[in-house]
């Protein structure tokens, strides 16, 4: 069965892999299914058509025979759930990864997205400088709890699963940052997922629509 995945026709980040279609291209480079891209215009984001696939008109999205997905953590949870290689077998390796996947989306990303709010959406504002700052200090909080929780531990919780891709999907916005570069085991974690074979080719799938050019 086909799976079309939603995208921006024009990305915003020029490639850098940070719009969440990465996590999805990911996942599915890492269950070995192919797919499908949906380039959605800037313009069309909030038309019927795309409305129809996602009530916020955002991407991704994800269509698989009459299934339509939108969210991207709901999608790769549903591609570790489908496919085998995302998700342990063992019952409770399996919540423990899902509850991984949800701290990384509920818990990690919300002040790491609140950085990129102050920043190109409080430009200019006599207090952006403070608002940094205190959520500076809110996402310093949850890499060391992180951090810490994580020590040299590979991966999350015994072997790479979904929730590594979103979590270092959710890390690697910092970039640009100097945050996560307080913290050693952070970025070589990031480092160890964005090696594997499948991150790359979800990369390189990604920067092609970018630049335009066929893989
Ligand atoms: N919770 C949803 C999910 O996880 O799927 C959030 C989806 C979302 O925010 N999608 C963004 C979108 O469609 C694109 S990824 N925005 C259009 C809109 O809301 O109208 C977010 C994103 C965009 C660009 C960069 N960048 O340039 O670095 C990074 C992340």
């Amino acid at each position: 069965m086909t799976i079309t995945i939603a995208v921006f026709e024009r990305p915003l980040d020029q490639g850098a892999g940070l719009a969440r279609d990465m996590r999805v291209r990911w996942a599915l480079e890492e269950v070995g299914q192919p797919y499908e891209v949906r380039l959605v215009p800037w313009e069309k984001f909030k038309e019927d058509a795309h409305l129809a696939r996602n009530p916020f008109g955002q991407i991704p999205t994800y269509e698989e025979g009459d299934l339509v997905l939108f969210e991207s953590g709901a999608i790769v949870l549903h591609i570790a759930q489908r496919f085998p290689g995302l998700l342990p077998t063992d019952a409770d390796a399996r919540a423990r990864a899902i509850m991984w996947l949800f701290a990384a989306l509920n818990t990690v990303e919300p002040p790491i997205v609140d950085r990129d709010v102050v920043e190109y959406f409080e430009d200019g504002r006599s207090w952006q400088n403070e608002r940094f700052a205190m959520v500076d200090e809110r996402i310093r909080g949850r890499l060391n709890q992180l951090s810490a929780s994580m020590g040299d531990s590979e991966w999350l919780d015994g072997a790479f699963s979904a929730a590594d891709i979103i979590m270092v999907h959710v890390l690697r916005r910092l970039e640009g940052t100097d945050i996560l570069q307080e913290y050693p085991n952070l970025t070589a974690y990031v480092a160890r997922a964005t090696a594997r074979p499948a991150y790359k080719r979800a990369f390189a799938a990604q920067l092609a629509v970018f630049t335009g050019r066929d893989l």
